[in-house]
């Protein structure tokens, strides 16, 4: 089945925040955020901007009816900066005016005054400040302190990535809409409506019943709406209690790049042992994470970092550390993968630098030490491994050795343009690391028309959830896919809903579709069987029609539901789904925490220009676990989308912070990310079809972040080709990897003998 979305995005039709029809007295907000990264707000005069024309009321934290503080997990975050400013950017005032120029041309006349503090930007200094956002936590399998003394091999050093921009096309933004008795609906850009609902009647002191959140898609979430769109919403709905008229704010491009955190930028130090052999005997690894300022989702972050440590491969003996540091930056948050990539970065640098050190190519270590079923992670859980057949398949379907082989040709002709070549296989965790947020509920209506509606917690955001929900109704129901609706996004429908976040949103909504679906298909087969005087259990729905052990009863789909409702058989029901078997125990860091894991391998293949470091990607191909995809397109889209995400983030997408903690790139001249030009030449992806029994809706596995690991693979591929033309370089392992990066190394140590080409062979790089 196509997204049942294309048409309309096609036409440009699809209708955003920004496309809902205003209201007459609609107000518009804008933000004054914080212009130092720490200091002592002494003063805030609104004075003046209150006489700049069109400016209706300027809020700050004094004018706050509720609580000030929209902190998630911790509450350490405030909405409005009180005594203190934390962040470049951290919102200040909340002007409201009868349109957006207006309201932004008064943040100009409210005069700031702080008294600057000391400013952290980076998470070993704040380390040593003593600045952690919680206690630290660490992962313990084996004994890795008693057996060093058996490895043959020892390595150490460190690895940094960088954060990364979210970039959804679609900024962060919401509308207040109030209706009587101190109620209000908000449209809001959000991953979480229910963490939005809360979030406001915290701020306004309303309860959440007179608060009714709804979403009909977003473009693009990323995770960076999966706990930062709260503050708009809140700041909105503040401001239309007060004011009783309707307030809208969508923030511009570079508010929301200065204003919101952005993937968690971490700096690690690992040490990895092996025996003679290459087998991984220990591994110990210590994170810092650059948290920003508040803790927002970081903890869970940090978690989830520490639960894919060891990736794709076995280690008995495992101890990794994770630290959250408090600095000056904007609080950082969820980003697909949610710290997963973080964690896994180190452990391939790991083996890259024992590969190294040992003479060999990465894939031998990477090879020999896959996950097997059985084998232990190091929270406890078993593996059901599908790690070894995604590689060998992998190696078999794209001839790895020929590729290996045309790469080493390839280098020894040409002088100043290299090829790379490495392997990426990914192991990653579904579920929420919190158990109990994998709960999810689906309210399904059949209509006497026969038409039915769905409405569940998820949030369609460009990833096709809302087409895989009509999948679910359709197969139960066995009708025709546009007899079904799914409806917007709403608290009022849905209560309590967990964000759509860590790639198990049509699992969670899923399963609750088919239980409310199956519910009421049940009932109508009582019904049918009523009218035959046969058994239910004889009585099949299938194409629109009653079947009566497999023979038409010339009753339609649509006359068994006016058959139930002149019975007064119930057309609606209303289902909870909470995953089975999954548990988790903080205390001894082990349990259960997945329903599955999904694997893949990727062969990722580059080309550097040793002149310019300027390259390409050339290839990306992979063998990815997807269980039974119940839609090989919608998979197709997420993992070609999240490839290309993850090499950007490893490659081109640079973060650039002052010391002052401003954000330098701030624009989308200065802050690039994969267009076109850019993504791989080709990606080629074969689905591991496997058919045994997992907790995903219809086997299909979820899809959403695993891909974006792959992208790590670009990083270890241009590294390759950095040593085959500089084999004395000794590169920092640090992403991303951008073509200045790249430069330095190819000429990092003098000694690199250029002698003239044969031919110009550096116009084999595009560009
Ligand atoms: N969000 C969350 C996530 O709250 N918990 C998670 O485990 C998670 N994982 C991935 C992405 N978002
Ligand atoms: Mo996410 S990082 O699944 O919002």
């Amino acid at each position: 089945m196509k997204s049942i979305d294309a048409a309309a995005h096609t036409r440009g039709e699809s209708i955003y925040l920004d496309d809902i029809p205003l209201l007459q007295g609609t107000l518009f907000g804008a933000v004054l955020g914080s212009p130092l990264a720490h200091g002592i707000l002494r003063g805030l005069d609104t004075t003046e901007a209150l006489q700049s024309p069109g400016v209706v009321r300027i809020f700050t934290a004094a004018d706050i009816t509720g609580e000030n503080q929209i902190g998630g997990i911790i509450p350490d975050e405030p909405l409005f900066a009180e005594d203190h400013v934390h962040f470049c950017g951290m919102p200040l005032a909340f002007v409201v005016a009868v349109s957006e120029d207006a309201a932004r041309a008064a943040l100009k006349k409210i005069k700031v005054t702080i008294d600057p503090l000391p400013v952290i930007t980076d998470p070993r200094v704040a380390q040593a400040q003593g600045q952690l956002i919680v206690p630290p936590r660490t992962f313990r399998l084996g004994e890795p302190e008693t057996v060093w003394g058996q490895c043959v091999h020892i390595f150490q050093g460190r690895a940094d990535t960088n954060g990364q921009e979210h970039l959804y096309i679609e900024t962060q933004g919401a509308y207040a809409i109030p209706l009587e008795n101190n109620t209000i609906k908000i449209y809001s850009s959000t991953q979480a409506p229910t963490a939005s609902q809360r979030a406001i009647a915290k701020v306004t002191g309303l309860p959440m019943h007179s608060l009714d959140v709804e979403v009909t898609r977003l473009g693009g979430g990323f995770g960076g709406k999966e706990d930062q769109a709260n503050a708009w919403a809140a700041l909105c709905a503040l401001a239309c209690l007060d004011l009783q008229r309707p307030v809208k704010y969508a923030l511009p491009r570079t508010d929301d790049m200065v204003m919101t955190g952005k993937r968690h930028p971490y700096s690690s130090d690992f040490r990895i042992g092996l025996d003679k052999d290459g087998r991984i005997l220990a591994y110990e690894v210590t994170f810092y994470q650059n948290a920003g300022a508040a803790a927002d989702l970081s903890p869970a972050v940090l978690e989830r970092t520490l639960f894919h440590c060891t990736n794709s491969y076995y280690i008995p003996n495992v101890k990794a550390t994770a630290i959250s540091c408090r600095t000056n930056l904007p609080p950082n948050t969820a980003f697909r993968g949610f710290g997963g990539p973080q964690g896994m970065f180190v452990i391939e640098t790991a083996i890259a630098k024992a590969a190294e050190g040992m003479g060999l190519d990465a894939a031998v270590l990477q090879k020999k030490n896959l996950l097997r079923t059985g084998d232990t992670f190091p929270y406890g859980q078993l593996a059901l491994s599908e790690a070894p057949a995604c590689w060998q398949r992998a190696e078999e379907l794209y001839d790895i050795d020929s590729i290996r082989k045309d790469t080493a040709e390839f280098n020894a002709q040409h002088l100043l343009v290299k090829k790379g070549v490495a392997m990426m296989p990914v192991c990653f965790g579904i579920s929420f690391t919190k158990t109990l947020m994998n709960q999810a509920r689906a309210l399904v209506h059949v209509y006497t028309d026969g038409s039915v509606s769905v409405s569940t917690g998820a949030v369609e955001m460009g990833q096709g959830v809302n087409t895989k929900l009509i999948q679910v109704a359709a197969a139960v129901f066995s009708i025709d896919p546009a007899k079904i609706k799914i409806q917007a996004t709403s608290t009022s429908r849905i209560a309590n809903t967990s964000p759509s976040a860590a790639s198990a949103t049509a699992d969670l909504n899923g399963k609750a579709v088919w239980m409310a679906c199956m519910a009421i298909a049940g009932r109508l087969r009582e019904v049918a069987a009523a009218e035959s005087g046969a058994a239910p259990g004889d009585i099949e729905l299938r194409d629109g029609a009653v079947l009566l052990q497999g023979a038409p009863t010339g009753l339609s789909w649509q006359q068994l539901v006016m058959a139930a409702f002149v019975k007064r058989v119930s057309l609606s029901e209303h289902a909870h789904y909470a995953t089975p078997g999954i548990h988790y125990d903080p205390a001894q860091e082990k349990g259960h925490p997945f329903a599955y894991h999904v694997y893949g391998t990727a062969i990722v293949g580059v080309t550097l220009d040793c002149l310019r470091g300027r390259y390409t990607i050339d290839t990306v191909r992979l063998v990815h676990d997807a269980g039974a995809s119940m839609n090989p397109l919608i998979d197709r889209g997420q993992i070609e989308g999240g490839i290309v995400q993850g090499i950007g983030w490893m490659t081109m997408e640079e973060i650039l912070y002052d010391q002052e903690g401003r954000l330098r790139s701030n624009t989308l001249s200065a802050y690039k990310v994969p267009d076109i030009y850019s993504a791989p030449k080709e990606i080629l992806i074969d689905f591991l079809h496997t058919d045994q029994d997992n907790l995903a809706i219809f086997r299909s596995k979820a899809v959403g972040e695993p891909p974006l690991m792959y992208g790590i693979g670009a990083w270890f591929a241009l590294r390759n080709a950095i040593r085959a033309f500089n084999p004395a370089a000794d590169l920092p392992f640090s992403a991303p990897l951008t073509p200045e990066a790249a430069l330095m190394a190819l000429y990092q140590r003098q000694s690199v003998k250029v002698s003239t080409p044969s031919s110009m062979d550096s116009s084999h790089v595009a560009g």
